[in-house]
């Protein structure tokens, strides 16, 4: 989609009813989203999964794809994002600006365990922290009184869509694989603030990952978008947002193991199947 000239700073939309990022108006967004991170997993899903026979409209701008069909008769976007907060901010905003009534979002993504579970495991997330790096740490005039790290408090996901997102992956998976349910962690870095050591760079991220399960004895993964989506979906102020979020394991950071490409590509399509039957399931 092309934007056209924007009206209001303050929440850019063109003459057409068009957001400044998203790209789309009023009318070409579902309310129920299974948003992912990866622009291929996306398509993945839509062409396998989606209805066939029946109308899908994809559109890209600034790094969103999204792509709008039916699933068992049901309208469903399945919205690729790329990485990080400020993608899923502008995608529940813009997108609670162009849809009605309430919305159901669904995040489909991959992450790294806190647990020493199996690579292949999934999990969902029943609530989430926000681990963000504070520069002030090593700024002059903190003397190193800043922590480096600030961990938040947990905000939950919503109780039905994640009870419904649990059971859409242990009927799916019956048993091949392990569900889990858990606190998730996002954070503001794929390296520092996942604890990550990176000799280039001086981080001070030793402690991180010890702090986060002793303040946190229920964390189970770590990535880089759902604390936004839930907690915007409780702050939302006019019409509810149901969120919940599931997560691959393809990085385990205790043993430090890694998903093969095979198996990755098995549970991106099966886990996205489970998915889009919680987020039909949703009476809206
Ligand atoms: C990092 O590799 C990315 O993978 C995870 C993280 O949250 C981050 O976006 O999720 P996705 O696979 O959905 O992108």
């Amino acid at each position: 989609g092309d934007v056209g000239n924007i009206g209001n700073a303050n929440f850019p939309v063109d003459a057409d009813g068009v957001v400044y990022h998203l790209g789309v108006k009023k009318g070409q967004l579902s309310q129920r989203i299974l948003t992912v991170g990866d622009y291929g997993r996306a398509i993945k899903l839509r062409d396998h999964l989606f209805d066939t026979g029946k109308k899908v409209v994809t559109s890209e701008h600034r790094g969103f794809h999204i792509h709008t069909g039916e699933y068992k008769n049901v309208p469903v976007s399945i919205v690729s994002i790329g990485m990080g907060t400020p993608m899923m901010d502008f995608l529940v905003r813009e997108g609670r600006y162009v849809t009605e009534g309430t919305m159901a979002i669904v995040r489909y993504g991959t992450c790294g365990s806190l647990r020493d579970v199996p690579v292949g495991t999934l999990a969902i997330a029943k609530e989430c922290v926000l681990i963000r790096r504070n520069p002030d740490h090593w700024h002059a005039d903190s003397s190193n009184q800043v922590k480096p790290y600030d961990i938040s408090k947990a905000v939950k996901g919503d109780t039905e869509m994640v009870e419904k997102l649990t059971n859409a992956f242990t009927t799916e998976f019956n048993g091949r694989r392990q569900v889990i349910q858990g606190l998730n962690a996002t954070a503001d870095s794929f390296y520092s603030s996942q604890g990550r050591q990176d000799s280039n760079f001086d981080d001070h991220n030793q402690e991180l990952i010890p702090s986060i399960i002793q303040t946190h004895p229920d964390a189970a993964t770590l990535e880089m978008e759902t604390f936004q989506l839930y907690h915007l979906a409780e702050r939302s102020t006019v019409e509810p947002i149901k969120a919940a979020a599931a997560t691959i394991i393809l990085a385990n950071r205790v043993s430090n193991s890694f998903l093969g490409n095979d198996e990755k590509a098995q549970l991106e399509l099966d886990g996205g199947r489970a998915c889009l039957e919680a987020l039909i399931s949703m009476k809206l």
